[in-house]
């Protein structure tokens, strides 16, 4: 396959052309069902009225949102790249998110639908959200919390989790959520980062059908150096295990302090600009970084962008982001955005296989859920377990389906649509990131005519292209970074205590405009495909080729359920491509000539160069918590080498696993 040199590549272009032309063969459309865009909450002029005056348009969207102080000001980008959104405003966020719906006569709808891991239930309506975050406000008030204080939060998928970050947003004291499946070290690192001064926690959560502890680690994790500052550690009690260790002074009890709070607190407003959260992101090298979001432009983002990607009825639909709370897609679509529109939603704690692998759907048929917002990671692995799964549960009630943290390969797309949203329901795939706070690419369900695997173009407001190694914009049918263009409201406003990282990670490979760090081309229609990281990108024999291509090609055979591929060091070939196979349920891994098979699929279908040199089915795949493939750790195996930091893996025995079956399944030219 020779290289395209026409198009305006140069070395180190992130995708050559003729793998873009691949891609590009996606020729399925889906139209948005007739109804739904007759009804939709937006309609395709929000994309015209934000081209032509795209701060009026954020401007307007700001007013969603229930002011002290109304602001005069939209955006203060005096400072580039520190943005000041809506800086003379004052709002809360708390009041925005639940109060007000009360006030609105809405203190009898559902807010939380909680379902926890062994069956229990419970459900918040709005009024009752409202006095649950007033007493925990009183409580850590009465902790010696501050405004500007930070709150270390390391709670299980439980109401409380989501009753404390609104509890803390209530009294200007910014949140930190740490996963509850990250080490005592992660915590502590996050801990001492952010200077908390209070952990919430709880005894344990519940994880497969068993009861798994949390509190040591936050015993273990305060014994490190950087983390005296935290002065008391709220503890609330999910799973009731009896050996919890109890430091004098410093623990106590949700249900003791909390419980005796009067349920009435008076919100105080802040500036638009008062920090609401920082939040670690996972970054796959170096130190974890603190991602700041503040208040009114975070708030405005959000509250929009869940109305009009999601097309949220508030009356009646019935909202359910299956990501964890710890990271960012849990606190934007499970907190601030649904809960600022006065959505329903579900809350639940466990996993999609237990007790059985058709839990999910059994949730959706329980609740009428309407709406569902997920991962490629969890489509591909209900993929895995088979189609008559999902086909023995009524899923009719759904009517949009959401994807967000990876591409979404064509083949999972399509597979979601039909088995899940019954061939009926738009599927809108979400770009956006930890630092972007909200969705910035994607479509809209009630305009975009949806092509599997594609998401598309920016939201109403947003700027985003693709450039090529020298900044310029790359003309359709072409490849290279995932860039935007211009400030946004949720954007990160730094990296915690570090405004040069800020600078250097973001805003200085390209000049005036924001690095994703993802490789994306434009199609002929000018809609954005994303393609993986631009660490991910692997060189074979001159050639660039993105992962997630060599993926996406492998996952549409028929016998595959999941892939991942890395590029290994090669003598010959530079990087060779080596990839990782789950097969799906009924596929058999010693099924002779198997690999050749993958191999020559692949070949056919992306090139002869994009062969992967070893293929090997394996169980599982590495990943952290928020679902997304660990590559670096698969690069280590397949290069034999000694793994780097496990610390954020879901499941760290996965790597135990893979190494033992390295050797035998290698197959080579
Ligand atoms: C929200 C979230 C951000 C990275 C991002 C990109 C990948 C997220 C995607 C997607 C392709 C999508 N990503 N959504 N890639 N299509 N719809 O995931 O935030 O955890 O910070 O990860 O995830 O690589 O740069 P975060």
């Amino acid at each position: 396959m020779a290289r395209d040199t026409t198009g305006t590549l140069g070395k180190g272009d992130v995708v050559s052309n003729e793998s873009l032309a691949n891609l590009l063969k996606e020729e399925r459309r889906f139209a948005p069902p007739a109804g739904l865009a007759a009804e939709a909450n937006v309609s395709a002029e929000a994309y015209e009225r934000a081209k032509a005056d795209r701060l009026g348009f954020w401007a307007e969207q700001a007013r969603r949102l229930s002011w002290e102080t109304e602001p005069t000001e939209t955006l203060d980008w005096s400072n580039p790249p520190f943005a000041k959104w809506f800086a003379d405003g004052r709002l809360n966020v708390a009041y925005n998110c639940v109060d007000r719906h009360v006030e609105n006569g809405l203190g009898d709808r559902v807010a939380i639908h909680f379902e926890g891991e062994p069956g229990d239930t419970r459900t918040l309506t709005y009024a009752e959200l409202q006095r649950e975050v007033s007493k925990a406000a009183n409580a850590l008030i009465e902790l010696g919390v501050e405004a500007g204080d930070r709150v270390a939060i390391y709670l299980p998928m439980i109401p409380e989790a989501v009753v404390s970050m609104l509890a803390c947003a209530r009294i200007g004291a910014p949140h930190s959520l740490v996963f509850g499946g990250f080490s005592a070290d992660a915590l502590a690192t996050r801990i001492n980062d952010a200077d908390a001064r209070v952990v919430i926690t709880a005894d344990g959560g519940y994880r497969r059908g068993k009861p798994s502890a949390l509190k040591p680690a936050v015993d273990e994790a305060l014994t490190r150096p950087g983390t005296e500052n935290v002065r008391s550690v709220l503890v609330v009690r999910r799973t009731g295990q009896e050996d919890i260790a109890w430091t004098d002074g410093r623990d106590v009890w949700w249900h003791d302090l909390v419980e005796s709070q009067s349920d009435q607190h008076t919100p105080q407003a802040f500036d638009a600009e008062h920090p609401l959260f920082i939040l670690y992101t996972s970054g796959t090298t170096g130190k974890p970084k603190g991602i700041l979001h503040t208040t009114g432009g975070y708030l405005t983002q959000i509250s929009y962008t869940h109305h009009a990607v999601f097309d949220l009825k508030p009356e009646t639909d019935v909202f359910w982001c299956t990501a964890d709370v710890g990271w960012v897609t849990g606190h934007s679509y499970i907190v601030y955005g649904p809960l600022s529109n006065g959505a329903t939603e579900v809350l639940y704690e466990g996993t999609p296989d237990s007790p059985h692998q058709g839990r999910w759907w059994e949730i959706v048929q329980k609740y009428g859920v309407t709406i569902l917002y997920t991962a490629p990671t969890a489509i591909r692995a209900a993929m895995k377990w088979g189609d008559d799964i999902p086909a023995k549960f009524d899923l009719s009630s759904l009517r949009i389906l959401g994807s967000v943290g990876e591409p979404i390969n064509p083949e999972a797309w399509v597979w979601y649509r039909k088995h899940i949203g019954a061939g009926r329901t738009p599927v809108v795939d979400t770009w956006w990131q930890t630092e972007t706070g909200g969705i910035m690419i994607s479509p809209l369900p009630g305009v975009t005519e949806t092509k599997p695997g594609s998401a598309q173009i920016p939201l109403p407001g947003i700027a985003a292209t693709v450039v090529d190694d020298d900044a310029r914009e790359v003309a359709n049918g072409h490849g290279g970074y995932l860039v935007l263009t211009e400030p946004w409201p949720s954007m990160l406003r730094t990296i915690w205590g570090d405004d040069q990282r800020y600078l250097d990670t973001y805003w200085s490979r390209f000049e005036h405009k924001y690095f994703a760090g993802d490789g994306a081309k434009k199609d002929d229609d000018g809609d954005i495909w994303l393609l993986g990281r631009v660490d991910d990108v692997m060189l074979v024999s001159g050639h660039n080729i993105s992962t997630t291509e060599v993926e996406s090609a492998l996952v549409s055979h028929p016998k595959v359920a999941e892939a991942a591929v890395v590029g290994a060091t090669d003598p010959q070939t530079t990087q060779a491509i080596c990839a990782f196979v789950i097969l799906r349920g009924d596929a058999d891994a010693n099924e002779e000539g198997l690999v050749e098979e993958l191999r020559a699929h692949v070949g056919k279908q992306l090139g002869p160069i994009a062969k992967p040199k070893r293929i090997l089915p394996v169980a599982e795949l590495p990943k952290t918590r928020s679902g997304k493939i660990m590559r670096r750790l698969l690069r280590d195996v397949a290069e034999n080498r000694t793994l780097g930091d496990v610390t954020t893996l879901t499941d760290s025995s996965v790597m135990t696993l893979i190494q033992t079956q390295l050797p035998a399944a290698s197959s080579e030219d």
